[in-house]
């Protein structure tokens, strides 16, 4: 639509266009008003400004494990918007700080993830449970940084100011995931980096990567390479798939490392096996190979559970899994089994389950695997059946909370959704928020459940254009809801806080889909 002014007209807009107010937000100096996802715990404000310039620089104290890594991690994030390359030096022996120092608390209160995040005119102090802590600080002191701060080019004329104040802060969940479906379409390696910096961003702290499912095989296996070499070549609608080598999943989970996120890799097993079976004859019941599948059924493969193979070959994909692979968990599927005996599923199970101690592992299943007879500390994610759920709790079992038709990531906002599926629900941003782990199944309470985490299954995403269509907005809500306490939520104020996200969104070059359920705040590229 084309508005044309008058030459009176214009000569006035002229005049007095220097008076206008320059597009950048206000500087608030109110730390209240922040509008930080995750909620923190605590905010208090001191009514002041800290201003961060070239020559700020970022100490740390030579005793702390692992604070130089997030020093140094936190110098780069903050390089590419400011132009600045500020310099991480030893905070020994320095009397007069200026700057932003990083410390691990002696404050226990804190826990491991927790941070005490303490702005002055001329210092900003992050004091952190552990090195974990001091790194969820530094998100929240990004998060205070203008919108500006997301930006890959220099901002020039840009004043990188925050608001002087004190936040306590800590998680209610120890597990916030997110899962990305590698499998029924692949996605490279940068690809999953930037899928990383986006639950770092918020506070995630595991990524749980989908590996194998009936349309691709995407991690090497030395031992049985053409499960990779055939079984990873082809992908949903007979791309070219794609895979990972061992050397490529290291640096990914080096790369989350770095982020404070831990990897959990998913080998599903015995159904949702099409790529492996078609890959080794000897693995199907029949000897015979199916050929590659690049559909979107579910349900029809399973391994062959009476034949000794099988075992071989889950003991040689799980021990070389294992031995990349930080932490205490593997994830060995077990959903969808219809093609699996049901008097052979729980048998199978309870192989594997010893299969992944033997490696020093703990397994995570999906909920059909807490039929099984389940060993202590094993961990059952429910995504369909609430009383799969129960009975894992029953057995002693802890609990990851993905109820579908919450914290899909795959399901379509509403029908007009250019992409994802409504089988479990459509999800809008509201029905992702409004929701308690701790409180959706009736008999399951807070004390059940290690986390929550969101699944992106990708038989419809095919690019990172529809990866962030579906992630975003919903993706901080999610982290909200795994991070903050249940008491300190509320639709009315995440609505605000998220709205007031739609230019930092932008500043990341997130392709974020503009919810018409959130009153998004007028950005500055309008
Ligand atoms: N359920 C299947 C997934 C995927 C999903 C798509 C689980 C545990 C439907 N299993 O969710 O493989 O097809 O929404």
């Amino acid at each position: 639509m084309q508005i044309r002014l008058s030459p009176l007209l214009s000569i006035t807009f002229l005049a007095i266009l220097p008076l206008m107010p320059s597009c950048e937000p206000p500087v608030t100096t109110d730390l209240t008003k922040s509008t930080l996802i995750p909620q923190p715990a605590s905010v208090t404000a001191s009514g002041g400004t800290f201003v961060m310039n070239a020559d700020t620089k970022i100490y740390v104290s030579d005793s702390d494990e692992g604070t130089d890594a997030v020093a140094s991690y936190l110098s780069q994030l903050l390089s590419p918007a400011t132009g600045y390359a500020l310099e991480v030096s030893s905070s020994e022996g320095v009397n007069e700080l200026s700057g932003i120092l990083l410390e691990v608390s002696d404050d226990a209160t804190l826990g491991k993830e927790g941070y005490e995040l303490t702005i002055t005119e001329g210092m900003v102090k992050i004091a952190g449970g552990s090195a974990a802590g001091i790194f969820y600080g530094a998100q929240t002191l990004r998060q205070l940084l203008p919108d500006a701060i997301e930006a890959s080019v220099t901002q020039e004329g840009q004043t990188w100011s925050i608001p002087t104040g004190t936040i306590r802060d800590m998680p209610v969940y120890g597990y916030r995931g997110a899962m990305l479906d590698v499998a029924r379409h692949f996605f490279d390696v940068n690809e999953v980096k930037r899928f990383i910096d986006f639950l770092a961003a918020y506070k995630m702290n595991v990524l749980h990567l989908h590996l194998s499912d009936d349309q691709g095989w995407r991690i090497e296996i030395k031992s049985w390479p053409l499960l990779t070499e055939h079984g990873g070549q082809t992908e949903v609608g007979g791309g070219k798939g794609g895979f990972y080598t061992q050397e490529q999943y290291k640096e990914l989970v080096a790369y989350a490392a770095e982020r404070q996120i831990l990897v959990i890799p998913e080998i599903d097993v015995p159904g949702h096996t099409n790529a492996a079976l078609a890959s080794y004859p000897a693995l199907n019941c029949d000897g015979r190979a199916p050929e590659l599948y690049t559909g979107t059924e579910v349900g029809f493969s399973t391994l062959c559970t009476d034949k000794k193979v099988t075992y071989e070959f889950l003991n040689d994909v799980v021990r070389e899994l294992a031995e990349i692979t930080p932490g205490p968990y593997l994830h060995i599927g077990g959903d969808e089994s219809h093609a699996t005996k049901s008097e052979d599923y729980l048998p199978f199970v309870n192989q594997v389950q010893g299969i992944v101690k033997a490696h020093g592992k703990t397994m995570i299943g999906w909920d059909e695997t807490a039929q099984a007879d389940l060993s202590e500390g094993s961990v059952v994610q429910l995504w369909h059946n609430a009383d799969f759920a129960k009975m894992a709790v029953q057995k002693g079992a802890k609990l990851i909370m993905s109820p579908a038709n919450k914290a899909y990531l795959d399901m379509q906002y509403d029908s007009t959704s250019r992409i994802g599926l409504h089988w479990a629900a459509y999800i809008e941003v509201p029905d992702g928020y409004n929701w308690d782990p701790a409180t959706i199944v009736p008999g399951i309470g807070r004390e059940d459940i290690i986390g929550m985490e969101c699944a992106l299954w990708s038989e419809t995403v095919t690019d990172m254009a529809d990866i962030e269509y579906l992630t975003f907005p919903r993706l901080p809500g999610y982290a909200e809801i795994a991070w903050s306490a249940s008491s300190l939520r509320n639709w009315e104020s995440y609505e605000k806080r998220l709205s007031a996200h739609a230019s930092r969104m932008e500043s990341m070059g997130i392709g974020f889909y503009r919810s018409p359920k959130v009153a998004w705040a007028a950005s500055g590229k309008e």
